[in-house]
């Protein structure tokens, strides 16, 4: 059985759809993801798709519609984007020691991952089919061939993104991953990434791009990936039911120590991510050693890509005995994650910015 390319730790959710992330101590070790570390998030069978034969049709809303080869697509300017993508099922497993949320994957702390992603921009793409220099609202849809059972009723996968967002220079079409050419699990031979938007917007397979006034009506953009009120019966919501999820809000995590463990005594290294979407930028971390009552400021690593991850990092001196760790990113709004998982529990079990906490015990020196 194919593992795609993924290293032997991965923790698999669902052999198929195929559905794993890196343990949390693998995840931490650099900035950018190796592919075979990446997490891989799918709802339907991985299509296998002959990039000689593959075309993206660009249509809808503009002038010059257009089908586009792969080498047509490759004579556009090359751009190479540091992003991070992160699902918005990532932190679910947290949610779920709330109250059960069936049917949903478990994802621990690494539904995210970062990569160098190559590729056209989106927006040199649009301009080329003639998009109205000033259109009014709209969307751009995205369609993939991947069929989902999950779906009601079963359909390919797709998804929109507001089309000022999808004008953005960071939006690629892109077509390499970490300076090689996409796996087939991660997209191949060309998919969508909207840096800073849930991973769920950014379409693997994309064969084409629609200009609309509406967002997608695709099941993944109007009825899944929205959070429904904690009274709603997800198997009830319909389409436009809930809050539709784009740009991520703050969150953090703990990827070492991990929970549970037991560190010899002496000074204890910390290390994890923080992450925020949109136009905000991570701003701070804060670190507790006690459940709460006070706090330290991580240092912050690595700051110079707008669109990834702040690897956060931090050394203390524990006593020996039981320590609860917490951590809490703020975002350059000064909005800060929530304290609780219950104060953010939704039937679809999706973005869990609640603080990360985690339970170690130091030996006595
Ligand atoms: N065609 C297609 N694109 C997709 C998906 C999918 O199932 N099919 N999953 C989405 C979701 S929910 C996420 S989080 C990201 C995950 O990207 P990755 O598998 O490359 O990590 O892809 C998105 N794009
Ligand atoms: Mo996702």
């Amino acid at each position: 059985m194919t593992s795609w390319g993924k290293r032997d730790e991965m923790i698999v959710h669902e052999r198929d759809p195929f559905n794993a992330e890196a343990p949390p101590g693998v995840l931490v070790e650099e900035f950018v993801t190796p592919v075979s570390t990446f997490y891989s998030r799918n709802h339907g069978p991985i299509p296998e798709l002959d990039p000689d034969a593959w075309s993206l049709r660009v249509d809808g809303a503009v002038s010059r519609p257009l089908t586009l080869t792969l080498a047509q697509l490759q004579a556009f300017d090359h751009v190479t984007v540091t992003a991070t993508l992160q699902c918005a099922g990532n932190r679910r497993a947290d949610l779920i020691k709330v109250q059960d949320i069936p049917g949903e994957d478990p994802w621990g702390r690494g539904a995210t991952s970062t990569a160098e992603w190559t590729g056209a921009r989106l927006g040199d793409v649009l301009d080329a089919a003639g998009l109205d220099p000033a259109p009014g609202a709209g969307h751009v849809a995205f369609d993939a061939p991947d069929v989902s059972q999950l779906a009601d009723p079963p359909q390919p996968y797709g998804g929109s993104v507001p089309l000022a967002k999808a004008r953005g220079p960071e939006v690629l079409l892109a077509w390499a991953m970490n300076g090689a050419p996409l796996t087939q699990a991660h997209g191949a031979p060309v998919r969508v990434v909207v840096p800073g938007y849930i991973g769920a917007r950014s379409v693997k397979w994309v064969q084409r791009l629609t200009v609309q006034p509406e967002p997608s009506d695709n099941y993944f953009q109007a009825t899944a990936y929205r959070i429904v009120p904690p009274d709603v019966d997800p198997t009830q919501a319909g389409p436009g039911d809930g809050i539709s999820l784009g740009p991520v809000v703050v969150n953090a995590a703990i990827l070492a120590p991990f929970d549970g463990s037991r560190l010899p005594a002496g000074r204890t290294d910390i290390s994890g991510y923080a992450y925020v979407g949109g136009d905000r930028t991570v701003a701070r971390v804060d670190l507790s050693t006690d459940g709460g009552s006070t706090w330290v400021q991580a240092d912050l690593g690595r700051r110079t890509d707008r669109w990834a991850w702040t690897l956060w990092s931090t050394s203390v001196d524990l006593a020996g005995g039981p320590h609860t760790l917490l951590v809490r990113a703020w975002d350059d709004a000064g909005a800060q994650q929530p304290e609780s998982p219950a104060s953010l529990w939704n039937p679809k079990g999706y973005a869990n910015t609640s603080w990360d906490r985690v339970e170690i015990v130091v030996d006595a020196a």
